[in-house]
């Protein structure tokens, strides 16, 4: 009735109309602005001067230097003071007015010098080095001394997660509790990081409207706990939200990886083994948000082998500090590097080989009977076939290839991904007295269109419209806990919690329709909101049940927490026709044709809606994106006329077509699809623009340049 259904979206006419609610359009009385002044070095010694209204790690955090640094900066854009004024603009004029002394310290931007550890990103570190970690199977070095082979750097460079709403936060401490409205995926992840920073447990989150997050929004960053904490020292209302520039010079970096690599294979397309090491760039220490990176460098190295069935192989990953922005998840986190890379390479050797970039996958990808397959690195690609969604794309390839003019050619990359993480989510479900289904998860929706996934999910269950049903979230006392909103795992763990919610609601509505109409529960039949008793035929509605629950005491309140064991791995083959003029030294991307497997398909029309957002992601970092800093650590490109952030005018035509060949095993049959088109995207465009310069490509973006 409801499911697979291209239902509209139910959070829109709000939002379209200007009607939405975001942090900055939240004032409370009295409150004041925090405005924080950053470093302008990459490393220092610091001393910040005190006066009456100047809030330095001293007050916020004695004895360390986060989340204000107090002695010791670590990256150019570090907050290192707040001040406190009666608006943004007051803030920002008293900004020039502290004093700061520094003492420059050596700094390294380089993670491939900050790997040699001579000099060290921050006095207290043991090592630059985060982590070294090493994956191995079979015996590559063996094989590739009896393969072909072919090596080479690929760079898949820093880029800054661009969400239309910076960050930003209001927190106002009553005396009792500590209320926050914060930017962020997630309220309760949210009051879980205050809660232990604080030592202080009466906190409430509040997740209002949210202009997008792409990742950037998971941690809890340094100026938002540095304004709970001012917040409870003070007593008035304290609300950040920062420019632009601030934004992009302190938070939402991401992606920067390399990956130095020698793969094997055979004269007819058979990769044989994969070698190699993996630098993950995670920007200066700060616990946060390398905790989050870190895990990103691991999905990298874990996800490289892709769908495709090599045994010997050896990655030894690193996960490296410099004197930069911290880096943080964005959409995909490790994935698109992972699937960058592989997929260069397999068109790289297809075109060596001069081989059909369709063929060489057919050669290598594992087979639909092989499923569940387990990878040489141990990650479990659950369901799906590889091999039908390939045959499927020859006919759009050569559609493609057809429509190719003069300077136009055509690329191809295919994906596995993993998305649904856990570890659990929880929903709410609960009858209200005049009938209408309230539906509360514990997930963060930012943009993506959930609410109406988890609407169309209540009433397909319970069989009602689903205009009885209203879904809440982003508040920290309306449901007991919850995780978030990343990592694709909304409507699938979120989602499965829903619909097992719902269930049991169901389950006891028919409990309290037995009582009411004097039958067994194996006698009521249920079918679109009308109870009938099998037996003599009498009926009630649903209304009529729910008043009748409501006055015998029985409960129609449903909390489910829906645990995960296990990510589930969608799959896709996306393609672009794509137009290079050599002398104006200017690519257009003109047809993108996307085809996926994520599973059971809730709403073909937002899950389209995330494959066009998440590819336009993914063509602005191989074509446009880049964040360029400077020997001195400072990023040149710090507002959004200089990053070469793309519009409506550099969009494609997009065809998208999905199979719900590989259903995942959670209630929902889904998979996800939030991060997909920003995974696969970026090789797809560089393979089409190599096939048309006829030369290997191994740095983006591409640039006018490089033509
Ligand atoms: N969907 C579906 N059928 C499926 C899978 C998903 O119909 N089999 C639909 C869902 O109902 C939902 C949408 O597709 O409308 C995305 O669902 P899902 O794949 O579960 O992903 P999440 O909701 O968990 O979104 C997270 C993902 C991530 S990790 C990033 S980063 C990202 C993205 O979503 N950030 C976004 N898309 C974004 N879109 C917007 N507008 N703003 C962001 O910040
Ligand atoms: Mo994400």
């Amino acid at each position: 009735q409801y499911i697979g259904k291209p239902i509209r979206r139910i959070e829109d006419p709000r939002l379209i109309s200007g009607k939405g609610s975001y942090v900055d359009d939240i004032k409370l009385p009295g409150e004041m602005f925090v405005a924080f002044l950053r470093s302008t070095k990459p490393h220092a010694k610091i001393h910040v001067k005190k006066t009456d209204n100047v809030f330095t790690g001293d007050d916020i955090n004695p004895g360390k230097d986060f989340p204000i640094a107090s002695k010791e900066t670590t990256y150019v854009g570090q907050p290192i003071a707040a001040i406190i004024a009666k608006d943004r603009y007051e803030a920002y004029d008293l900004l020039e007015s502290i004093e700061v002394e520094y003492e420059d310290l050596p700094y390294v931007l380089d993670p491939t010098e900050a790997i040699k550890d001579e000099v060290k990103v921050y006095s207290g570190l043991k090592s630059n080095i985060y982590f070294q970690k090493t994956f191995s199977s079979g015996n590559p070095e063996k094989v590739l001394s009896e393969s072909l082979t072919l090596e080479g750097e690929l760079i898949n460079q820093r880029v800054i997660a661009s969400p239309l709403e910076p960050r930003g936060i209001l927190a106002y401490f009553d005396g009792q509790r500590l209320n926050v409205w914060a930017s962020t995926q997630s309220a309760h992840f949210m009051r879980r990081n205050l809660v232990e920073f604080l030592g202080f447990t009466n906190i409430r989150v509040i997740q209002p409207d949210v202009g997008g997050a792409f990742g950037s929004k998971i941690i809890t960053h340094p100026e938002q706990y540095a304004v709970a904490k001012l917040a409870m020292k003070l007593g008035v209302p304290l609300k950040w939200v920062p420019t632009r520039t601030e934004e992009m010079i302190s938070a939402g970096h991401s992606r920067d990886k390399r990956f130095k690599f020698k793969v094997g294979f055979t004269r007819d397309g058979k990769i044989t083994a994969l070698v190699g090491t993996i630098i993950g760039d995670l920007g200066a220490p700060y616990a946060d948000a390398n905790d989050d990176e870190s895990g990103n460098v691991l999905s990298t190295s874990r996800m490289i082998l892709g769908p495709y069935k090599i045994r010997d192989a050896l990655i030894t990953s690193y996960a490296v500090h410099t004197n930069k922005v911290p880096t943080t998840s964005y959409r995909g986190a490790g994935r698109p590097e992972a699937t960058y890379f592989i997929e260069r390479i397999v068109n790289m050797i297809a075109n060596e080989l001069n081989m059909d970039p369709i063929d060489i996958r057919l050669k290598n990808v594992i087979r639909p009977e092989e499923m569940p397959y387990e990878s040489a690195f141990g990650i479990t690609y659950d369901t799906g076939n590889y091999v039908e969604i390939l045959n499927k794309s020859r006919e759009y390839y050569n559609e493609l290839k057809s429509e190719a003019g003069k300077d136009e050619c055509v690329g191809l990359a295919m994906y596995v991904e993993i998305t649904a993480f856990g570890p659990w989510e929880v929903a709410r479900v609960f009858a209200k007295s005049d009938g209408k289904i309230i539906a509360i998860t514990g997930s963060g929706p930012h943009g993506q269109g959930d609410a109406t996934g988890f609407a169309q999910i209540v009433a397909e269950t319970l069989q009602i419209p689903i205009e009885n049903v209203e879904v809440r979230w982003g508040d920290t006392d309306i449901i007991e806990d919850g995780i978030g909103t990343w990592g694709s795992r909304t409507i699938t763990v979120g989602g499965s919690a829903m619909l097992k919610a719902s269930e049991e609601l169901k389950r006891r509505l028919i409990e309290a329709a037995a009582k009411m109409l004097q039958a067994d529960v194996e006698e009521i039949e249920y079918s679109e909101g009308k109870f009938t008793n099998k037996k003599t035929g009498k009926s009630a509605s649903l209304s009529e049940v729910i008043s009748f629950a409501y006055k015998n005491g029985i409960s129609l309140d449903v909390t489910y927490v829906y645990p995960v064991s296990k990510p589930t791995t969608p799959y896709g083959v996306h393609m672009a026709l794509v137009s290079v003029d050599k002398e104006l030294g200017k690519i257009k991307v003109k047809k993108y044709v996307a085809i996926d497997d994520i599973g059971k398909v809730i709403n073909p029309l937002t899950a389209e809606g995330q494959i066009h957002g998440g590819v336009m992601q993914g063509i602005a970092q191989a074509l446009y994106e880049e964040a360029i800093i400077d020997s001195q650590g400072n990023l040149v490109n710090s507002n959004l006329n200089d990053y070469v952030f793309p519009t409506a005018v550099e969009s494609p035509r997009y065809t998208w077509t999905y199979i719900e060949r590989g259903l995942s095993n959670h209630p929902t049959g889904s998979k996800g699809v939030g991060e997909a088109g920003a995974v696969v995207s970026t090789p797809v465009i560089v393979n089409a623009v190599e096939n048309c310069l006829g030369k290997r490509i191994y740095k983006i973006p591409i640039k006018p340049d490089d033509l």
